[in-house]
């Protein structure tokens, strides 16, 4: 029987048959409603803001949060095969079902008291609130211990001044999960976005996730009343948890970018005529399918076992940051070469590959650059701090 080539050990059938029913429904609308559109998107600098209410409907909003706040209370494993599909269309589809589901659902959900619960996340869930996270600063987004952003408190409310760089859904948002030092250290804040203020200021010029808003955050004076605060958390372990959920799905995301590179280089090579037979009858050019394929299983294994590891809840942000560093590496990697296998015709949006691996460069450095993420592992392998 002939091998999937983009599944060739049949991870598959390592799933369960909801986690095969989530993949399949999702890779259907990414088919459908994603690749149709997302290359001009990508071209325009578009964010395709009417696909919202159909990620929203199909729950692939806060997918793995409890299903008494609106939630779909899905597995960890399900939540990185959405991102897998999603992906496979655009990194910006998935930036924005990440961002809305691991670091702004999820802190809300981990961190904050019932009533912000019930108040923010079925409305997020449906997606009629959408919102950013605000870690990263002008001045180095490696080292958010160093944050200038400060909240003080004024009576029964809270001052913030600041600013904040690179927030992905920045002009789309209606509210943002701001992080702050305090007298107490760093503390979360859920802003309105409508807060005198507040200003977002749509970042422009971009390479790469075109089809994707990306902002700059100003807090000038913005006073939020307590009933904003997190209550839960104190400390930079408050936004390093949420990373951890969102690095997880990003584990995955980039094997759909991949699996997306190596099947259009595969039929181009297999259909493209040169010095009289189809370049893929090379064994130069075999050899990098074959190394694409090798790659992308290797990707697919690691995600599928450090997801069962979070859903036995045992998984250490140490693997999370393997996972990240090895899978986009391996993504970027691909998209690159499958670019190459196209030839003149790899440069054009007309194929992804290009798309691809224009994206993959935010994915590299964004939920910390693949150098964090070396030295997160070398000091687990040593017992060394490095930063
Ligand atoms: P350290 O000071 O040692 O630790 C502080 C506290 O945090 C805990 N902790 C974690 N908790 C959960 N998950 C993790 N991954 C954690 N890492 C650390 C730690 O136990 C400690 O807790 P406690 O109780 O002792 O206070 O911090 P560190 O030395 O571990 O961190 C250094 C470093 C460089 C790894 C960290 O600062 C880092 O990860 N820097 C990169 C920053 C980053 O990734 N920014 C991403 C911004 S958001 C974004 O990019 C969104 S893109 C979204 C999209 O569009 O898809
Ligand atoms: P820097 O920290 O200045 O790093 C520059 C270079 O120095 C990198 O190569 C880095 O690896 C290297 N470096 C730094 N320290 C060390 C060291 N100790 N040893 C060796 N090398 C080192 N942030 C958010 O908070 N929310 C978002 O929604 C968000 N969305 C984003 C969307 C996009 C498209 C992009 C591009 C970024 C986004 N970010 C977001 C910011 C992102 O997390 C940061 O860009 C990232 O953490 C790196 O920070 P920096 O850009 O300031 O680079």
């Amino acid at each position: 029987m002939a091998l999937d080539p983009t599944d060739l050990f049949d991870i598959r059938s390592l799933l369960s048959d909801e986690e095969r029913a989530v993949q399949d429904s999702v890779a259907r609308f990414t088919n459908e409603r994603v690749l149709p559109i997302i290359g001009d998107c990508f071209e325009q600098g578009r964010f395709p803001r009417e696909l919202i209410p159909e990620i929203a409907s199909m729950g692939l909003l806060g997918s793995s949060l409890p299903e008494k706040y609106g939630c779909a209370g899905l597995n960890g494993v399900s939540y990185g095969l959405i991102c897998q599909e999603l992906e496979r269309g655009d990194s910006g589809i998935r930036s924005f079902v990440s961002v809305q589901s691991s670091l702004c659902m999820y802190p809300i959900f981990a961190y904050g008291n019932e009533q912000q619960r019930q108040h923010y996340l079925p409305a997020m869930a449906r997606g009629e609130i959408i919102g950013c996270f605000g870690l990263t600063e002008p001045h180095g987004g490696s080292d958010p211990a160093n944050m200038k952003t400060h909240a003080k408190r004024d009576g029964g409310d809270w001052v913030i001044n600041g600013a904040k760089m690179w927030i992905t859904n920045g002009n789309v948002a209606q509210i943002a999960i701001v992080w702050a030092q305090t007298e107490d250290g760093i503390q979360g804040f859920i802003v309105p976005t409508d807060t005198p203020g507040f200003t977002a200021q749509e970042i422009k010029k971009k390479m790469s996730l075109r089809a994707s808003v990306t902002s700059a955050l100003f807090f000038d004076n913005v006073r939020v009343s307590d009933a904003q605060r997190l209550p839960n958390v104190r400390g930079l372990k408050g936004p390093l948890g949420c990373l951890t959920q969102a690095r997880f799905g990003i584990t995955w995301g980039p094997v759909g970018a991949a699996i997306a590179c190596f099947s259009e280089a595969t039929e181009y090579a297999k259909q493209r005529i040169v010095f009289n037979r189809p370049i893929a009858a090379n064994q130069a050019v075999q050899l990098k399918l074959a190394d694409m394929a090798r790659r992308i299983t290797l990707a697919q294994l690691l995600s599928l076992q450090l997801g069962r590891l979070k859903d036995a809840g045992t998984m250490q942000p140490t693997q999370v940051s393997l996972a990240k560093w090895n899978n986009v590496r391996m993504a970027i990697d691909i998209a690159r070469e499958a670019r190459d296998i196209l030839g003149g015709a790899g440069i054009t949006t007309e194929h992804c590959p290009i798309r691809h691996a224009l994206n993959l460069e935010s994915v590299i450095t964004y939920e910390g650059t693949e150098t964090v993420h070396q030295l997160v592992v070398g000091r687990e392998v040593t017992g060394i701090n490095a930063f």
